[in-house]
């Protein structure tokens, strides 16, 4: 669809202001905010990320094309929101110390607040002392981990490691998500499940709140 690849190109471009007009229109023309989100913003960061691998951009460019991509979340949250599901679980979710990546985590949370799930996001460059210290004040039923890089993802093993006693006494389950992150990785460090998006995520935590 034409006006997905301009919210795409617009998202590379870093032209936030163009990204909300054209995220607007979208959604005015009925197109589902998960598409625009797909197809439209998350592709325009790919193409960022490939450019940012092969030195064709840096990381000025990779920050206003991140602006921009926010830009067009935003206006997109509001209608990702569904009625309230039946799937009923509380979720903590940061993106590890060290890390400064967010994106993927806020489409992540967007996705589960809008499946009706409570949602408490820690933010970025997320202690294990910060992880343990929400579960005891909000005993939560899932603990989520986001990591974009392959320097930080061994922090979400101290961090499985930190929580071994905590996860069996108050029942909490441990996933973990973003690009350097495997299944295999999953099992190693003993988390309880991996997504590697947002919807998968979703199912992911509903099996999990099952059992
Ligand atoms: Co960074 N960066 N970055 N960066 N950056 C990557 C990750 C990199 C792959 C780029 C590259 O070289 N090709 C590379 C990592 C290489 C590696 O470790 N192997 C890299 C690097 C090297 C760096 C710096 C070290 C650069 C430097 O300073 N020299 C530096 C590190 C800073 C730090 O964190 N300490 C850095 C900085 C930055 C910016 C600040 C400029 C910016 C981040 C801005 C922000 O997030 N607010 C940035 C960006 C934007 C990227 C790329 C271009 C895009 C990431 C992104 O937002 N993708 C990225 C290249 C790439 O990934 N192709 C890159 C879109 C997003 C929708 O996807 O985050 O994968 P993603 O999230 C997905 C899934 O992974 C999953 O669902 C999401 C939605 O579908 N998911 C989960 C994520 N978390 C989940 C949690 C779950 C479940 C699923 O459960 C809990």
């Amino acid at each position: 669809m034409k006006i997905l690849k301009e919210i795409a190109n617009n998202v590379e471009k870093g032209d936030s202001a163009t990204v909300k007009e054209l995220v607007k229109t979208a959604l005015s023309q009925k197109i589902e905010a998960e598409e625009i989100l797909n197809s439209g913003l998350v592709k325009g960061m790919d193409v960022i990320g490939v450019k940012f691998k092969n030195n064709e951009v840096f990381i000025p460019e990779v920050l206003i094309a991140t602006r921009a991509m926010k830009a067009g979340m935003d206006i997109i949250e509001p209608s990702l929101t569904h009625e309230k599901s039946k799937y009923k679980a509380k979720i903590v979710i940061g993106t590890v110390k060290g890390d400064l990546h967010d994106i993927g985590k806020k489409i992540v949370c967007m996705m589960l607040e809008s499946e009706g799930f409570e949602v408490i996001d820690l933010g970025i460059d997320v202690s294990k002392d910060k992880f343990l210290k929400c579960i005891n004040r909000e005993n939560p039923d899932i603990i989520g981990m986001s990591a974009l890089l392959t320097t930080t993802m061994s922090y979400m093993r101290e961090v499985t490691e930190v929580m071994e006693k905590v996860k069996f006494e108050k029942k909490v389950k441990v996933i973990i998500g973003g690009a350097p992150i495997t299944q295999s990785f999953a099992d190693e460090i003993k988390a309880d499940g991996y997504a590697p998006d947002g919807a998968y995520a979703v199912d992911l935590i509903k099996n999990l709140i099952k059992k």
